[in-house]
């Protein structure tokens, strides 16, 4: 506690005892991703760490809590809830057990290129989309990336759905990702990160994720072919525990706030300026690439699924069909 001035120190105190979970000290923030180091979630959650440590000049220290050590995505969610755990950055299918709007930015084949994406996200839609996760107890801060999502097979090549027909293909534990697979005719198996094993032993015969996923996790060692499908752009969602967020000084919140966005700024740039050497990678190791899939056969697919039930909560459907609009 060397740094920590009399200031964080009372105020530390009185926070521990007026907090729901008082064991937790509010200035040494736990923040939980299901990723191992190297992945996007753990990039994200380092750089946050460095900026906001050296920031508050140490009375703050993040202890990052990666592998899924601490539970998967719906149960990490679950702790931030609780307040037992600060933070977490977390993919956007198992948000929407939690927040049906969550649904609205995973909606497949929404936005066009990363500029779309990042335009929307950091934009009004975006922030509409952080604040309505207040209602189950959770601060938005911002979002970083995952990135869009490709599919990948251990069974045949695929350039349209047709022939995704009857592939057991595992998704994230989302009513969304399921319907989303299902209407493009696989038999999806919603599990929780990671996935490996169940590939290697061929429980499972693909999996959807984006291109830093088959080097980081080397899926390129148990799946031979992976299609360009870009089907949904999946941002990461930096969340805290409202209650504690809400019940530190509102400098402290600026700078948390400001060294996530900062962090998710440089994340996503970084994930990005990788791919090329990713698609090469998984080339070289043997997998085979189909680049340029029948887009349109895909999307007329999926077509369908704003009308489900998954969209039918009024704000839920009110922000899709502006979110639709503003992609146009
Ligand atoms: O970030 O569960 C998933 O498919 C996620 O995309 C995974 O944690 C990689």
């Amino acid at each position: 506690m060397k740094k920590i001035g009399l200031f964080h120190l009372i105020l530390m105190l009185v926070l521990m005892i007026s907090t729901t979970a008082p064991a937790a000290n509010p200035f040494a923030i736990k923040l939980g991703v299901v990723t191992k180091p190297g992945a996007a979630q753990n990039i994200m959650a380092e750089k946050f760490k460095k900026r906001v440590e050296a920031r508050s000049d140490g009375a703050y220290t993040v202890k990052i809590f990666h592998s899924a050590s601490i539970g998967n995505e719906t149960e990490i969610l679950q702790q931030i809830q609780m307040g037992t755990i600060h933070m977490g950055v977390i993919t956007g299918g198992p948000f929407d057990t939690f927040d049906p709007i969550v649904r609205v930015i995973n909606y497949p084949f929404l936005f066009k290129d990363h500029d779309q994406a990042d335009r929307i996200l950091d934009g009004p839609l975006g922030d509409e989309i952080l604040k309505s996760l207040e209602t189950s107890g959770f601060k938005g801060l911002c979002f970083s990336e995952n990135g869009f999502r490709n599919l990948t097979n251990s069974k045949r090549a695929v350039t349209g759905p047709d022939q995704v027909k009857g592939l057991k293909i595992r998704v994230m534990s989302s009513a969304l990702h399921k319907a989303i697979w299902q209407a493009l005719g696989a038999n999806p198996t919603p599990m929780p990160w990671p996935i490996y094993t169940e590939l290697e032993q061929g429980v499972i015969d693909g999996q959807e994720n984006p291109l830093w996923v088959m080097e980081v996790y080397k899926f390129y060692e148990i799946q031979k072919f992976m299609t360009l499908t870009r089907h949904v752009y999946s941002p990461h969602i930096n969340v805290a525990s409202l209650n504690w967020f809400n019940g530190l000084p509102a400098a402290d919140q600026t700078l948390i706030t400001e060294a996530a966005v900062e962090a998710a700024r440089f994340q996503r740039k970084d994930n990005r300026e990788k791919n090329a050497a990713r698609l090469a990678l998984v080339r070289e190791k043997g997998m085979q690439v189909a680049d340029d899939p029948d887009v349109d056969a895909f999307r007329k697919r999926v077509a369908g699924l704003k009308d489900l039930d998954l969209y039918q909560a009024p704000r839920v459907q009110d922000l899709l069909i502006r979110m639709l609009e503003a992609v146009k």
